[in-house]
């Protein structure tokens, strides 16, 4: 039988929303600062999964300029209905509020094109989309309570939007202020309308350890909505920092051809229960429904390492890959994972001959703005990158180079210069904001020069002429460390340190090669 193993989406890929459409899944994730942004990611069985294009793709589409990491685009939703495919989500800036909010895009296909973002007349973040048997259009979506009771209270609004006028009409209801009094954050709102009921299930304590679930029911969309008493349902914030699975929550529910539910929600693989260098990930979870109300891992209480799909067919439709099935695979220029910092990355490279042609750009990796920069998550805690740049093109004062990135305020670097007596080898370090740069000496001249980043849990080791050059911590990068919402990215990169750029680089060669362990886990 096929089985879907734990996580679904390994690497950051938080806030999972999830929508079927005919004999297809679709699942959409929040991307911040990177592009392109929200990729749509198609299965027929929730196990083999296939990226068909992303939301926001196109230069102009919304601005990312000077958006800080951690901000940029939030938690998106997916549905289908009315004909159409739906997203709906937040560009957010976090030192300028005023900035980005909720926007909504369609689309016929859901591999694109989607409409340019109708920005919406709603504050706050995580908005979903519901549709009653009427065809009415329910958006709601999360903010801070405009009374509240205590520090970082939200509540979930509910408003209607009417395709015809493309904007939000009628009043607005305030249907739910979380289900434990004093928690933070009731947020990732989605409702359902499932046998005649409005179901809501939040998220609620924060998308970090405290993460938990929980459901309200409604006759009516507008509410009043009663909590399960239950509540919250689903959590993993009672294993303690023995579990290595911690911070489950932001769930969303779909239905399987075989009449049985799952939901999707985010966690985090913490070896040590405290810090996860990948990120928050897509994790399946197995819902039934007892009274009427939804139970997540019944007779569990807990994300299962696997779960079967017995419904699901043995032929994987072409095309299609398993999160296992990258193994040591050149990442070429075609690649759906490759993306750039606040532009798309053919704003930033060009794509000549099977590698990227890098064109070094004045900004460091320290500014939110659009380094030359391009890179993958990193999705397996033991992976060997191995990157190869041609450095001809380097001018003068010119580095280029292979980075471990949180944000700007925190990365790694193994790094190439082309001094006036030729190349040299350094480290470039920055630690909340604070750079250190290490000269590791004079490199041989050479066309190219082949970096390596090897990781194995917490311990990442850069290389060069198969010696390790550089260490890095992930404990001391992860989110949990650094504050913001996001995992690691593994890159290449090049910049003339604020001088007029000259020069370029080309990624003749990205290879990204898990290496699975004897059980075979990732
Ligand atoms: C997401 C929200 C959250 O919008 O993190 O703290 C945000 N909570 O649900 C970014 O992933």
């Amino acid at each position: 039988m096929i089985e879907a193993v734990n996580p679904i989406l390994p690497g950051c890929h938080p806030d999972p929303s999830i929508c079927r459409a005919g004999d297809g899944y679709y699942l959409v994730s929040s991307t911040f600062e990177y592009l392109p942004g929200l990729p749509v990611m198609r299965s027929h069985d929730l196990v083999r999964w296939e990226t068909v294009g992303h939301v926001i793709d196109r230069p102009g589409m919304l601005d990312f300029d000077g958006i800080g990491s951690s901000g940029g685009l939030y938690a998106p939703t997916i549905r289908h209905g009315l004909g159409l495919f739906w997203v709906i989500c937040t560009l957010v800036d976090r030192e300028d509020p005023s900035r980005g909010g909720n926007f909504l895009v369609t689309a016929e296909d859901p591999a694109g094109p989607w409409s340019d973002p109708l920005m919406l007349d709603a504050d706050g973040i995580d908005p979903s989309i519901a549709f009653d048997e009427e065809g009415r259009v329910w958006l709601h979506g999360t903010r801070l309570a405009r009374e509240p009771e205590w520090r970082d209270q939200t509540e979930v609004w509910v408003r209607e939007y009417s395709p015809a006028e493309r904007a939000l009409v009628g009043e607005e209801h305030v249907i739910w202020r979380g289900a434990v009094t004093g928690a933070v954050w009731a947020e990732g709102p989605h409702l359902y309308r499932i046998d005649g009921a409005w179901v809501l299930v939040a998220a609620e304590g924060g998308t970090e350890f405290h993460h938990a679930v929980s459901v309200a029911r409604a006759d009516e969309v507008t509410g009043p909505y009663l909590g399960d008493r239950a509540n919250p349902v689903f959590t993993h914030r009672h294993l303690g920092r023995a579990s290595a699975v911690i911070g489950a929550g932001h769930a969303d529910l779909v239905p399987a051809p075989d009449g049985s539910w799952l939901a999707v929600m985010l966690a985090m693989r913490a070896a040590d229960g405290r810090h996860y260098p990948l990120g928050r990930e897509t994790f399946l979870c197995p819902v039934s429904w007892e009274d009427g109300w939804p139970v997540f891992a019944a007779g569990e209480g807990r994300l299962p390492r696997a779960l079967p799909i017995p419904w699901a067919v043995d032929a994987a439709p072409s095309g299609s890959w398993q999160p296992d099935d990258r193994t040591a695979g050149d990442v070429t220029p075609a690649d759906p994972r490759w993306t750039a910092l606040r532009a798309l990355p053919a704003e930033v490279a060009e794509a000549e001959g099977g590698s990227w042609r890098l064109p070094v750009r004045a900004a460091s990796l320290r500014e939110p703005t659009s380094p030359a920069f391009l890179g993958v998550r990193q999705q397996h805690a033991d992976v060997d990158v191995r990157c190869v740049l041609d450095v001809r093109g380097l001018a003068e004062g010119e580095s280029s180079g292979i980075v471990l990135r949180q944000s700007e305020r925190d990365h790694v670097a193994l790094a190439v210069t082309r001094t006036r007596d030729g190349l040299r080898l350094s480290s470039e370090r920055c630690r909340d904001g604070d750079p250190e740069r290490h000269d590791l000496g004079a490199l041989p001249e050479a066309d190219e020069v082949a970096l390596g980043l090897e990781a194995r849990g917490y311990d990442y080791v850069f290389t060069h002429g198969g010696l390790e050059r550089v260490a890095a911590d992930g404990r001391e990068l992860d989110a949990s460390s650094t504050g913001g919402f996001l995992g690691l990215w593994i890159g290449a990169y090049a910049t003339s340190a604020g001088a007029a750029p000259r020069g370029e680089v080309r990624i003749t060669r990205f290879a990204y090669a898990p290496a699975l362990t004897e059980q075979g886990d990732r």
